[in-house]
């Protein structure tokens, strides 16, 4: 395991920078509320629904159980949470009763990352990120909009394209560039992603840059291949990185694929030091349980959430927001 957060960056991140890239603007919030809302109906609206004019037997647990993994909550934490359940069902009378129990597990299991739940930008040095993820998980897309923030906030931002697996990929991500007006770095002729990543670090150096984006290619096919690419470009930006920057790696992960996504994930998790997780395409997905596996399972924060196509698509992550969103009527 390699430590992302290397020898050149000042201290390990974690304190949330004062300076946030962008204000939340206030449809930032309805944002994630309309995207929680099908995984709230899917999870809390169905538990209602079971237990208008029943008590809470040991059938209707198993029930609850199976609601939650469809909702993509993952199996251990399922069990987990229905086996606490089970001892205090006489205590849970009513459906109320119910719906604070599980808001209070899932606020048990969110609390712990709540810190790490922001995207750290510390002003005044250059600040990294490299984004990973299998294809189609929405790497590219994420990389556009996280311009777009920063550019607005007035910083300097420079996009690598290590993604050169597919031509088409580099297109996309220089359509991406233009529209947030970043600087752009693409392959050109070479098709080692660790040498486009070294010449996104030296323009990033050279124009002082804010902040550096940097695609990766995601082919799990090839786990081999992908673990040595990943370790190169992890050289690389160790190499290229001035004095002081700070890196973080991104995993970013499709809410529609859920549990399959994270077990992929693990790929990435056993290659690269994750600092935290992207969740896109929550827009639509009744499977935004993933949030509390990603955070019981696999000990990561949820940063940021994908929840639309469009640039401004992508919202911080809150848990306590999720969880009221979760439960809201
Ligand atoms: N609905 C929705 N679609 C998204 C989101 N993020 C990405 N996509 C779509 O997912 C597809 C794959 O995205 P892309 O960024 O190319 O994935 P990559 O292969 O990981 O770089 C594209 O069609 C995107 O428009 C999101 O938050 N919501
Ligand atoms: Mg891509």
């Amino acid at each position: 395991m390699f430590n992302w957060f290397g020898k050149k960056s000042a201290e390990r991140p974690g304190v949330v920078a004062p300076e946030a890239p962008v204000a939340e603007s206030a449809g930032a919030l309805s944002g994630l509320r309309a995207a929680v809302a099908t995984t709230g109906k899917s999870i809390v609206g169905k538990i209602v629904g079971l237990l208008k004019d029943s008590t809470l037997t040991d059938d209707l647990i198993d029930e609850i159980e199976e609601i939650l993994i469809r909702a993509d909550v993952g199996l251990d934490t399922a069990t987990a949470i229905t086996n606490r359940l089970r001892q205090r069902k006489h205590e849970l009378g009513n459906p109320e009763d119910l719906m604070n129990f599980l808001k209070q597990e899932f606020t048990q299991i969110l609390t712990p990352y709540e810190r790490a739940n922001q995207l750290v930008y510390q002003p005044g040095v250059m600040n990294v990120y490299l984004v990973v993820g299998v294809n189609g998980a929405g790497k590219t897309t994420f990389i556009g909009k996280l311009a777009n923030r920063f550019i607005k906030a007035g910083k300097k931002v420079v996009i690598g394209a290590g993604d050169t697996f597919r031509a088409a990929a580099e297109e996309q991500l220089e359509v991406w560039a233009q529209r947030a007006g970043a600087s752009f770095v693409g392959a050109g002729n070479t098709k080692d992603p660790a040498a486009v990543i070294f010449d996104a670090l030296k323009q990033a150096r050279d124009i002082q840059a804010d902040v550096v984006l940097l695609d990766t290619a995601g082919r799990l096919q090839n786990k081999l291949n992908l673990m040595e690419e990943l370790r190169k470009v992890r050289k690389v930006i160790d190499q290229g990185m001035p004095e002081g920057a700070r890196l973080e790696a991104l995993l970013v992960l499709d809410a529609t694929t859920g549990q399959n996504a994270l077990k992929q994930a693990r790929v990435f998790q056993e290659t690269v030091e994750l600092s935290g997780v992207v969740l896109t395409k929550l827009d639509g997905s009744a499977k935004g349980g993933v949030i509390l596996t990603i955070a019981q399972e696999y000990k990561l924060p949820v940063k940021m959430v994908g929840v639309g196509e469009g640039l401004e698509d992508l919202k911080d992550f809150n848990a306590r927001e999720f969880i009221d969103a979760l439960f809201e009527k």
